[in-house]
């Protein structure tokens, strides 16, 4: 087999691999914060403020993600022929090197895959597993990608300290035009996915599964009250609030809940599948629940769902439940929660990943915070 294209050299290969390597490592940071912010190990603390900043860095993590397909894509592209050497492998350290690299290209297929179908909301038969090995396989990339690093470096050192190969003179793609269709290929594939983070670009967004203007009262749901289930309890008049802490457990109304303090916050949702909106939400701060539990700010509060089974619980510990701007919300814009927004009351805490902003709570469980 011949291999025609003099695109292909060292530092082309060199080049692309810093730009993807650096993809996949903010991607891996930004991915593993999410999870810890979900499943906070011992020495994790993640803040209430800047209200925004999960925002951000989830936007980050997935953009990231996506923007390594084109360049994994080229990547690929640029050593493939290497594939065709024969004999296949030189001796037991090329061997070595070999399969680490496959478990490099496998599992970053599999990242970029099952992060797609994640935003893309197709869970296939994995399940809830999905998260679980999304998780696990960043561990086997970051791990294959720093070997493949330690190995690679003397050849990077030397390919990046090399002149330039003259650009054929004739036809073709030059080596500028190969960089920037990279470049090209990254913003396209960013820029028709991220305005369902980034509002002023959702108009050009034309592959992102959604569009942050769009859902009842303006806003996306993710899972009806109907997939939920809870559409009976939900409007059952006789609906309750049960609270309880130190102080013993309380019924509380819808109207004794609407007779409390009321606040305003201007916090976004965001969801870990990649969009995220902002929205005006009015309701009574968790804190002025805690005290009315008999708790105080060494207090956790746990808020469970009507839903049976599915995202239907989360607990809220300091510093979020605390943060004045964490509520117990009965309005979004300034009207009744509509049902799919978790009617009659859901939670709405600053910096939190969507999937922790429980909705149609029923129970709030208050407690010494571990
Ligand atoms: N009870 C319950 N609360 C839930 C969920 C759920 O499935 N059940 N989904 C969560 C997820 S994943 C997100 S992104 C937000 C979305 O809130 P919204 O549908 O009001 O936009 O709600 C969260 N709260
Ligand atoms: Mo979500």
């Amino acid at each position: 087999m011949r291999f025609t294209s003099l695109l292909r050299s060292p530092r082309l290969t060199s080049q692309l691999g810093i730009v993807t390597g650096s993809a996949i490592a903010i991607c891996f940071v930004t991915g593993y914060l999410s999870h810890a912010i979900q499943h906070p190990p011992w020495w994790f603390t993640w803040p209430s403020r800047p209200v925004n900043l999960y925002r951000v860095t989830q936007g980050v993590h997935v953009l990231t993600g996506l923007a390594t397909i084109p360049l994994v894509s080229l990547k690929l592209w640029s050593v493939y022929p290497k594939l065709f050497r024969w004999p296949p492998v030189r001796g037991v350290v090329h061997a070595i090197e070999r399969a680490s690299l496959a478990l490099l290209v496998a599992s970053a297929l599999f990242q970029l895959a099952s992060g797609l179908f994640n935003i893309y909301r197709w869970y296939p038969p994995m399940g809830f597993f999905f998260t679980v090995a999304h998780y696990w396989t960043a561990w086997v990339l970051i791990g294959s990608v720093l070997i493949h690093l330690g190995v690679k470096l003397p050849v990077v050192q030397r390919a990046l300290g090399s002149t330039i190969r003259r650009e054929p003179a004739t036809g073709g793609l030059t080596r500028r035009g190969l960089l920037a269709t990279a470049a090209g290929a990254v913003t396209a594939v960013v820029a028709a996915v991220a305005g369902q983070t980034v509002r002023p670009l959702a108009g050009l967004s034309v592959l992102a599964p959604r569009d942050p203007r769009v859902g009842p009262q303006g806003l996306p749901v993710n899972g009806s009250a109907h997939a939920a289930g809870v559409m009976a309890a939900a409007t059952d008049p006789a609906f309750r609030l049960e609270l309880t802490g130190p102080a013993g457990t309380k019924m509380l109304t819808l109207d004794q809940l609407r007779q409390m303090p009321r606040h305003t916050a201007r916090l976004p949702i965001t969801c870990v599948e990649g969009w995220s909106a902002t929205a005006t939400w009015t309701g009574v701060r968790l804190r002025d629940l805690v005290a009315l539990a008999g708790g105080d700010e060494s207090y956790q509060a746990s808020v469970f769902s009507l839903q049976q089974g599915g995202y239907n619980q989360s607990a809220v510990a300091p510093p979020h439940a605390h943060d004045p701007l964490t509520l117990l919300a009965l309005e979004l814009h300034g009207e009744p929660l509509h049902l799919d927004h978790g009617y009659p009351c859901r939670l709405i805490a600053p910096n939190r990943p969507g999937v922790m902003q429980t909705k149609w709570v029923h129970r709030i469980l208050v407690e010494k915070a571990a």
